[in-house]
């Protein structure tokens, strides 16, 4: 990274840190000095002439300024129960390598919508672990629900910034099927026989979830409606649309890309597209 690009990232992150850690009460006052290096930081981007960069400053001040017309107590809600998935401690930047900020939301699938009914889907958790568990749909959402705010990292190189998910955590489902000792990995299952391979770690972390809505309102058919699995620590591929059920393995199996020259781990921070790069 160049001295220019360094100097933008740490307006950023101060700008962002007095907005995260503000004191209750000293909100705008917080506010007025995140915009204050916002506002420098896109002059900057401007002249360097990033449009990732211009877009991921652009994003933030559009959020600052949302958020700097909410009454108090409606600020509460808005940081109530949201989980933050910051990039991990390996990650120099908000943008993983490769990656460029998109405004819009791409949809990519393979195969058709399936079409949803209520009265015969259920959720499976099964494999390896003491309790099969099965969920109905409104059984399903009488667990959450709860927002988490995270970016998604798509492997064709677009990261969407700033995702607020609504549903439940898989760590809610994984406590009730209680893993064996020697579960390692989830098989993920979606409809149409599409699935991604997760290491169970991942799916125990805070940050993973089961999602239903997206942005305030329900989540659209072609992403995933009725249910999405969301894992913003790994390329897209593994946050699997119209999610049926883990399957708890003991040992590693690949799903459905990474039979076909998707990498196996497939962490954004460390460029782990492809296959042929597992080495
Ligand atoms: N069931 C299913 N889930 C899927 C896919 C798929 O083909 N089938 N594609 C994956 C890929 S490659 C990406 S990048 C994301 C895209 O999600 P979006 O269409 O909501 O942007 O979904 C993932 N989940
Ligand atoms: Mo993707």
């Amino acid at each position: 990274m160049d001295q220019e690009h360094e100097k933008i990232f740490r307006l950023i992150e101060t700008a962002d840190n007095f907005v995260k850690y503000a004191s209750p009460g000293k909100e705008s006052r917080a506010e007025s000095r995140a915009r204050k290096r916002y506002l420098k930081a896109q002059r900057l981007a401007e002249q360097s002439s990033d449009e990732g960069l211009v877009e991921q400053v652009r994003l933030r001040l559009e959020d600052l300024e949302r958020r700097s017309k909410l009454a108090p107590s409606e600020r509460a809600a808005d940081d109530d129960d949201t989980i933050t998935s910051e990039p991990p401690e390996h990650a120099a930047e908000r943008v993983p390598p490769g990656q460029r900020v998109v405004r819009g939301w791409p949809v990519l699938h393979e195969g058709s919508i399936p079409r949803f009914d209520e009265s015969s889907w259920s959720f499976t958790v099964e494999g390896a672990c003491a309790h099969v568990v099965t969920l109905g749909y409104s059984e399903l959402q009488d667990l959450g629900p709860l927002e988490m705010r995270s970016d998604f990292h798509c492997v064709t190189g677009w990261s969407k910034l700033d995702n607020h998910w609504r549903g439940i955590k898989t760590t809610e489902l994984l406590a009730r099927a209680l893993p064996n000792a020697d579960a390692t990995h989830v098989l993920v299952h979606a409809e149409q026989g599409y699935t991604a391979n997760v290491p169970l770690a991942v799916l125990q972390e805070n940050e993973s979830m089961l999602a239903w809505g997206h942005n305030g309102r329900q989540l659209a058919p072609k992403h995933g409606w009725p249910l999405r699995l969301v894992v913003p620590r790994l390329y897209g591929w593994k946050s699997v649309k119209w999610v049926r059920g883990f399957e708890l393995l003991t040992a590693d199996q690949r799903g459905f890309w990474e039979i076909r020259g998707y990498h196996n781990r497939a962490d954004p921070w460390l460029e782990e597209r492809y296959s042929y790069q597992e080495g």
